[in-house]
């Protein structure tokens, strides 16, 4: 590399993605409350957070719905038809993905991410383990409209919507998700979606404000990215993590709650903070059996099975697409 290339390299790139980041990082702070997207919490560090996040005694999603998908495994492949193609929204670690594809023949998978490089690198791993499954990655928003691969066109269709991913959608815009899916999969598709549970508020508090200080250095990560990416000067020490169950939402809401009066320089543009003032960087929704049914009802979906672990933490629902 000549020197004028290594010294790019290092300056922040505004690319596409960047500016759409700048944006709405720009945005977001100008709003009263203050606002993060939570999906900007997943670069490779704060990926690499979260898969920390799954393993810490506190929090309980991950195990508790990898549970159910194991114990659950020949009950599902009963329901799901043969040679069905299985559409992943969302694709990150590939743990859950390959319980339904030992316990059911599909007969392609696609995972859907707008994340492609990761996408791919998952896709020839499961290549590796699963020779006879063709694997079609379709690199896409998931939650606007996409078109899936021609090859899988014929095949029924299986949707795949598991972690509770759908907890960080206000309520409409589960809604609009499911619409959404629903129109991508065709009428008589099925579905598979996990979703997180309305608890005992200390369970919840407690994931979401692990001993370990995990999640804080998740929720701090966004402003991390802020610094590298787009020059700003967060003093990250000068920002706590703070994690809330509301109740009345039955929503936890993840905060950076600034220490102390203090502005913070972004991209030219400065953003005054007041003493204990929050950024609003998460909202993760947890719903009732009743509540999630009726929302699947409501936005064109008809519950066939749903399963929870013994403690009732989290459930995993199959849906169909009545014509
Ligand atoms: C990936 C959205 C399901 O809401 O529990 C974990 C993200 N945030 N700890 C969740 C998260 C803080 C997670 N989801």
């Amino acid at each position: 590399m000549n020197v004028h290339a290594a010294a790019l390299a290092k300056a922040p790139r505004f690319d596409g993605r960047t500016s759409a980041f700048a944006s709405d990082v720009i945005d977001g702070l100008a709003q009263r409350p203050k606002r993060l997207s939570p999906k900007y919490f997943y670069d490779a560090a704060g990926s690499e957070l979260f898969e920390q996040i799954t393993l810490l005694p506190e929090y309980y999603p991950t195990r508790t719905e990898v549970g159910i998908l194991r114990d659950r495994g020949a009950e599902i492949a009963k329901l799901v038809p043969q040679g069905a193609a299985l559409v992943e929204f969302g694709a990150g670690a590939t743990t859950k993905v390959r319980l339904l594809l030992d316990s059911c023949k599909f007969g392609a998978y696609v995972p859907v991410d707008i994340s492609g490089d990761f996408l791919h690198a998952q896709a020839h791993a499961l290549a590796a383990d699963f020779p006879e499954l063709d694997i079609y990655p379709v690199t896409a928003d998931f939650t606007a409209p996409f078109a899936l691969p021609a090859a899988v066109k014929a095949m029924p269709k299986v949707g795949f919507f598991p972690g509770s991913t759908l907890g960080n959608f206000e309520p409409h815009e589960a809604s609009n998700f499911l619409r959404s899916a629903r129109e991508i999969l065709g009428e008589g598709a099925q579905m598979i979606i996990g979703v997180d549970l309305e608890k005992d508020e200390r369970v919840l508090h407690d994931a979401y404000n692990d001993a370990a200080g995990v999640t804080a250095r998740f929720n701090l990560n966004v402003l991390v990215r802020i610094n590298a990416e787009l020059g700003g000067n967060f003093d990250l020490s000068a920002f706590a993590h703070r994690a809330i169950y509301n109740r009345e939402r039955h929503r936890i809401e993840m905060h950076l709650i600034s220490r102390k009066a203090q502005t913070v320089r972004i991209l030219g543009r400065s953003f005054a903070f007041r003493a204990g003032e929050s950024i609003h960087t998460e909202s993760s929704y947890k719903y009732s059996l009743e509540r999630f049914t009726a929302l699947a009802q409501g936005s064109g979906w008809t519950p066939i099975a749903s399963w929870t672990d013994v403690d009732g933490m989290f459930s995993v629902h199959a849906l169909v697409a009545e014509p």
